[in-house]
């Protein structure tokens, strides 16, 4: 294995990726038909090795593509499942995903790495899992947009999708309206007056703006666009930490045609070992760090003293952090991939509430890796110097202006006690924006009448939508490589097992002892420890095949394993088994995940 990541990170190998992902794709985002048109071209470059199937349709009656890369057996090796646009605004991992199916169909029978890897291990592509919500970025006005289109009361004010936004000014664009009034929490930061901040009336600022996201408050309720058309986040909706009545959480847990499709998938294909996923959940840069287990929530509402005295019963029951024996591989693998893709100073990662890819994990007991691709990079001292280097990235932020939601999102999830760096990632996000010229990032406000505040001063500005989340369409190619490579080098360190050590021993008679050790010579070990828990993912079984004149004298037939450990961990087995000399017996060990061996044994 470590042979095959030698190859991978070769430079012959690298340049060779560089020039099969700028073959295909150009610099672009993909609309919905777009993306459908390139994975129908494709996967009619390799028809031996690639299909295109859809998994279920969106309100708007999208397909939900697969493409399954891995030819006619696919289904019975063991896979990687990448999913893109799982965050439906962040459109850069979907097109990620996209490259890689071409980086793989294109470098088929070209490149001997990709080939053993195409031959040996199968891939689940999904591009783009919520397509009716990323397609809000191709069209006017634009607005980032999380939510597919299920009609949803975000409000709960009985009334569904009464207030949206309203594009002011014509430009197309939905960004942010601030109104004269001494009555207002809101001042122009004193380091860049283009940014809004909330006034610290403890150190003597008083606000002189009301501030909005674009449009009228169409119900007259005294709230801006609180109830937007849509709907439901891919991301919030899986049952893993899922937030009850919260914005975007859906009705229910798995309660739409995306999440169920996804789902329905994971079941569906127990050869499943890896789920990779594009997302803010990151956990290569930040990996999962073991913590204290939580309580059900019946248990925390137990005193503390009556936990204490009943430990045994009341033991904290919820697994919410990656296990011990699972930690050590997480961890070497996020360190790979920081080491593959050279990324450094990533963001810290969002905290998953119905995320995808901690469900993959914690029910679907996958090893699960979501990979924030990219991020706005830290400008050097200098004026006018643009550090396009990823490696001196730092520090990104979350959206800013109107999200799916309607509400501000100037920083996501602090109260009106803002602490002193509150708004470091917009200073940093102007100063990327103006030493890269890109002056059409930032709208500058301008008055305009709006018939809300007839008396009032009232400008339109902000920041356009989607520049913090995606990269320029032309950075995307550099991005592609980096990720790319890493996905290679993951599809190679499956579990994989084998029958080693075959030993057959005359006891004495017709009495013969058989021994053998089953190993798992990939890296990952054959289950996780989580998924040994959920029991949702299948161990190595062991059969043993016996003629009518055979019998055992000890062990059994049917075996199941307890998890086996990468890099060449075995288990033995032996069995005492009542034969003539001559005859054989033939040992299988077989997992969805970790392949299958079998070995024909000649007793004597
Ligand atoms: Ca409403
Ligand atoms: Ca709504
Ligand atoms: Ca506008
Ligand atoms: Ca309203």
């Amino acid at each position: 294995m470590n042979r095959s990541f030698k190859i991978f990170r070769s430079s012959y190998f690298l340049i060779f990726l560089i020039f099969i992902t700028s073959a295909l794709s150009q610099n672009k985002y993909h609309s919905y038909d777009e993306m459908t048109k390139a994975i129908e071209r494709t996967v009619s470059s390799q028809k031996d090795i690639a299909k295109v199937e859809s998994i279920g349709q969106t309100i708007e009656k999208r397909d939900i593509w697969v493409v399954t890369v891995g030819g006619k057996d696919a289904d019975n090796r063991h896979a990687v499942l990448i999913v893109g646009g799982a965050e439906a605004d962040r459109l850069i991992g979907s097109e990620l995903t996209l490259r890689f199916i071409e980086f793989l169909t294109a470098g088929y029978g070209k490149v001997d790495s990709i080939t053993q890897l195409v031959n040996t291990t199968t891939f689940y592509i999904i591009p783009r899992v919520s397509p009716d919500a990323s397609e809000t970025f191709f069209r006017k006005p634009l607005y980032a947009r999380t939510a597919n289109t299920r009609p949803t009361d975000d409000d709960k004010d009985t009334s569904i999708d009464e207030d949206g936004f309203e594009d002011l000014n014509g430009d197309g664009l939905i960004t942010m309206i601030r109104v004269k009034d001494n009555r207002g929490e809101w001042i122009p930061h004193p380091e860049d007056a283009r940014i809004m901040k909330k006034a610290e009336t403890s150190k003597g600022e008083q606000g002189i703006y009301k501030l909005f996201t674009e449009g009228i408050d169409n119900d007259k309720d005294e709230q801006w666009n609180e109830d937007v058309a849509g709907g439901v986040d891919f991301n919030r909706n899986f049952p893993h930490n899922y937030q009850f009545f919260s914005r975007g959480a859906g009705q229910h847990q798995i309660s739409e045609p995306e999440t169920k499709a996804v789902a329905d998938f994971c079941f569906s294909h127990t050869n499943i070992a890896v789920v990779f996923t594009y997302s803010s959940n990151d956990n290569l840069m930040n990996p999962w760090k073991k913590e204290p287990r939580q309580g059900t929530p019946q248990e925390e509402q137990l005193s503390p003293r009556r936990r204490m005295f009943d430990d045994e019963e009341f033991a904290p029951r919820l697994i919410t952090s990656v296990m011990d024996r699972d930690e050590e591989y997480t961890s070497y693998v996020s360190g790979k991939y920081q080491e593959i893709t050279k990324l450094k100073g990533a963001p810290q990662s969002t905290k998953g509430e119905g995320a995808f890819s901690e469900w993959a994990y914690y029910h679907f007991g996958r090893w699960s890796f979501t990979a924030n691709p990219w991020w706005i990079p830290e400008i050097e001292q200098k004026k006018d110097t643009v550090v396009s280097d990823s490696t001196k990235m730092k520090k990104p932020d979350d959206k800013k202006g109107p999200g799916s939601d309607g509400k501000l999102d100037v920083k996501k999830g602090k109260g009106p006690e803002e602490k002193p760096d509150e708004y470091a990632d917009q200073l940093k996000t102007l100063k990327w924006i103006d030493s890269n010229k890109m002056d059409e990032a930032f709208i500058r406000w301008t008055k305009i009448s709006d018939k809300d505040f007839p008396d009032k001063e009232v400008e339109v500005g902000g920041f356009k939508p989607y520049v913090t989340t995606n990269p320029p369409a032309d950075s995307i190619e550099v991005i592609v490589s980096k990720q790319n490579s890493f996905l290679a080098w993951l599809g190679t360190k499956l579990p994989k097992i084998e029958i080693r050590n075959v030993k057959v021993e005359l006891i004495g008679g017709k009495v013969f002892r058989l021994t053998t050790d089953i190993a798992n010579t990939g890296y990952l070990p054959t289950n996780s420890a989580i998924g040994d828990k959920a029991r949702w993912s299948r161990n190595v079984k062991v059969t043993l095949k016996l003629s009518k004149h055979q019998s055992l004298g000890s062990g059994k037939t049917n075996i199941i394993l307890e998890p086996i450990k990468g890099n060449g961990g075995r288990q033995e087995i032996v069995w005492l088994i009542v034969s003539s000399p001559e005859e054989s017996v033939t040992i299988t060990a077989e997992s969805p995940v970790a392949g299958s061996a079998t070995q024909t044994v000649t007793l004597k």
